[in-house]
């Protein structure tokens, strides 16, 4: 009697939590608190431990919990895992396409799935009755190794199936991988405890799933995206592989967001660019996309060569890193002195670009990748990142690999170079009498989010101080068109635009000036801040450390560096230039004062926007007097969620923080 209260009373607890761990883990939206989780959590295990005989393997508790293995045991696939066949153009592309339709004999458009290609690895997960019972890795695609209790701990793979429809037997492919931020985490962990690091997502993804112990793989941010059914008994699938990723969706796994249906190559094609350029932006690494025929009608009639479908294809990305080898490396000064070693490469192709110069970042850098002159190495460029060197290929190591060593003179200027205890850049202590940092704090100036002159980009800040033309950013308001237009690759058209957009450029925002002065760890928020601050850049350079530290996100180091900035007097000087040849700032009372509602005000951008990037709404935003962050807390007053929005929306939603969409922004900022 008790027994059959106390077996509802389970009953119910697992299924709520298998309901909200699924809304958690997979659907990535969250109904409850973690602390209200953990309290349904705990409530049944305590039922659990007070009735062990009531426990079942499908049982939210039982998670982890297994023991070692000696081994894994092999593991024969019933229907061989296939594997892909790649194209790397769209020359290929069409190849891929012309034998397809060769061999159904129809000229009509062909519909496809299509969906990323993550970089992970395949895996089987098969279901009795509803419950999982074996998991295996694909292995050479006919036997694989039997990781059961492992895949058991990824928190998004369902240990039963959710609804009461589902096949006597199923089973599950899929690709198991680990996002871009727990990998990230996972490694910085590694590092503060000088134990060794993962090369990238995919090793780590394979390490954490190939541990004999499951306590370990428990503790690893493993994730798994569903790709198609292999097994399945005693129910009868939808008829295109969309509707089959929709009813595995159902049945409680996670399937990528991003995958859809296209018509034909043209839409095959644009697939392919949407996600290449979205590639970076995404949770986790990609290696390219999977085109599929949608009917299994057309799959079945063309069928399968050596171990590979004909109906589908994976388009390869450009890889992001290559091999090649350092020539050289030399010292560049930036705008505040660092001294940032970068590695003359022997020209590689990567990324989809050529490269022949990486940065090294800094001397700890060089140091904790022992990167020597003369090494092999991988060179890294992802997106419109600065390629950088990832690591050295150490068994390829030479002889006649030199060290590398700061100097102790600044490469441009012969000033001593200067490193601070515990910082890891070395600075160059010419200040502006060394050209670099003078060349670098001009481009800065420039630069869009600063006085956002237009057409002065940095070769041609370089050529105009190498001409002699320009010493400080208080140069550019006495230009000599003459002058300009006798430069190379210039004239008179492009020296009169030249001299008319500095011209424009005369009135910025406090805010934007303040940034455009190029103090140090003064960024665009902070300059904004200050400038709401003080209203003046007389109030401002007069401002105590003390004082200043009052200012919102301004610490100690901040405060130092202006009070330091405002005591040169060459910079006073520079200032009293700039504000002498005419520039005056355009009141920002106005847009404050009617923007009550904003001003002061956290905002916390994520996802992807439509009517303007996360920049221009970060602008608007400042502008209006409201602050913005890169970080949901207790403390944010918005959320400005774009599409695909992930992690930052659930956890404002947790916290209770307003989320609004553009359009809504748009209602508060007008
Ligand atoms: O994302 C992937 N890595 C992925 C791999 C995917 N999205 N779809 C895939 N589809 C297949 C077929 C067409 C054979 C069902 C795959 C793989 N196979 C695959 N992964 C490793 C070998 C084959």
């Amino acid at each position: 009697m008790v027994t059959d209260k106390i077996q509802k009373k389970i009953d119910r607890l697992r299924q709520q939590l298998w309901h909200h761990s699924h809304l958690y883990y997979v659907l990535d939206d969250p109904e409850i608190s973690d602390s209200e989780y953990d309290r349904l959590y705990r409530e049944l295990q305590k039922l659990e431990q007070d009735h062990p005989e009531l426990v079942t393997h499908d049982s939210p508790t039982q998670r982890i919990g297994a023991k070692p293995l000696d081994s894994f045991s092999q593991v024969q696939h019933r229907i061989p895992m296939l594997s892909l066949d790649n194209v790397f153009s769209e020359d290929e592309l069409q190849a891929f396409y012309k034998r397809i339709q060769d061999r159904l004999n129809s000229t009509d458009t062909v519909e496809f799935a299509v969906e990323p290609k993550l970089d992970g690895l395949a895996i089987s997960i098969v279901y009795e009755n509803g419950e999982l019972v074996q998991a295996a890795t694909r292995g050479d695609g006919e036997i694989g190794e039997d990781v059961t209790q492992n895949i058991r701990t990824v928190q998004s793979v369902p240990l039963r199936l959710m609804g009461e429809d589902y096949p006597d037997v199923l089973e599950i492919r899929g690709e198991v991988f680990m996002p871009k931020a727990g990998f990230d985490e996972l490694n910085r962990q590694a590092r503060e405890k000088g134990e060794k690091t993962f090369v990238n997502p995919r090793n780590a993804a394979a390490g954490s799933l190939r541990q004999l112990d499951p306590e370990i793989t428990a503790q690893r941010p493993l994730a798994m995206y569903c790709y198609s059914a292999g097994i399945v008994e005693g129910y009868d699938l939808p008829e295109t592989h969309s509707e089959i990723l929709q009813q595995i969706k159902r049945w409680g796994f996670p399937v990528c967001g991003e995958s859809k249906v296209v018509e034909g190559i043209s839409g095959c094609v644009a697939f392919y660019n949407d996600i290449l350029q979205r590639r970076d932006q995404l949770a986790y690494d990609i290696d390219g996309v999977v085109y599929k025929v949608n009917r299994l009608s057309l799959q079945n009639e063309l069928g399968f060569v050596a171990r590979a479908p004909r109906w589908a294809i994976a388009h390869k990305f450009p890889a992001q890193e290559e091999v090649t080898k350092i020539l050289d490396v030399d010292f560049q000064v930036g705008r505040t002195g660092a001294l940032t070693p970068v590695a003359r490469l022997k020209p590689v192709f990567v990324g989809g670009v050529t490269v022949s110069n990486a940065t090294l970042h800094n001397m700890d850098e060089v140091r904790r990748k022992d990167i020597h002159i003369g090494d092999q190495v991988i060179v890294r460029r992802a997106g419109d990142v600065i390629p950088e060197v990832a690591r050295v290929v150490n068994s390829a190591r030479g002889k006649d690999v030199k060290p590398i060593a700061l100097p102790d003179k600044c490469p441009v200027c012969q000033s001593d170079v200067e490193q601070t205890e515990g910082e890891a850049v070395a600075r160059c202590s010419g200040g502006l009498f060394c050209k670099a940092q003078r060349t670098e704090a001009i481009k800065h100036y420039a630069s869009r989010k600063a006085m956002d002159i237009d057409g002065l980009g940095d070769k041609l800040v370089e050529q105009l101080v190498e001409a002699g033309l320009i010493d400080t950013v208080a140069d550019l308001y006495q230009l000599d068109i003459d002058a300009v237009a006798a430069l190379k690759r210039m004239g008179d058209k492009s020296a009169h635009n030249l001299i008319e957009a500095i011209a424009v450029s005369r009135q910025p925002t406090l805010a934007k000036f303040i940034y455009a002065l190029g103090i140090r760890e003064v960024g665009e928020t902070t300059a904004s801040s200050l400038a709401d601050a003080f209203g003046s850049l007389d109030a401002l350079a007069e401002a105590s450390e003390e004082r200043l530290q009052e200012v919102p996100d301004v610490g100690p180091v901040v405060a130092q560096h202006v009070v330091h900035f405002f005591s040169e007097q060459h910079n006073l000087d520079v200032i009293k230039q700039l504000l002498d040849s005419g520039i005056n700032f355009k009141q920002q009372a106005v847009a404050s004062a009617l923007n009550e509602q904003l001003k002061g005000r956290t905002f916390v951008i994520t996802g992807t926007l439509h009517s303007m990037t996360r920049d221009q709404a970060k602008a608007k935003l400042l502008a209006a007097g409201a602050k913005v962050t890169g970080s949901v807390s207790a403390k944010t007053d918005y959320l400005l969620a774009g599409e695909k929005a992930g992690s930052k929306l659930s956890k404002a939603e947790k916290l209770g923080v307003k989320v609004i969409d553009e359009q809504q922004l748009d209602e508060l900022l007008s």
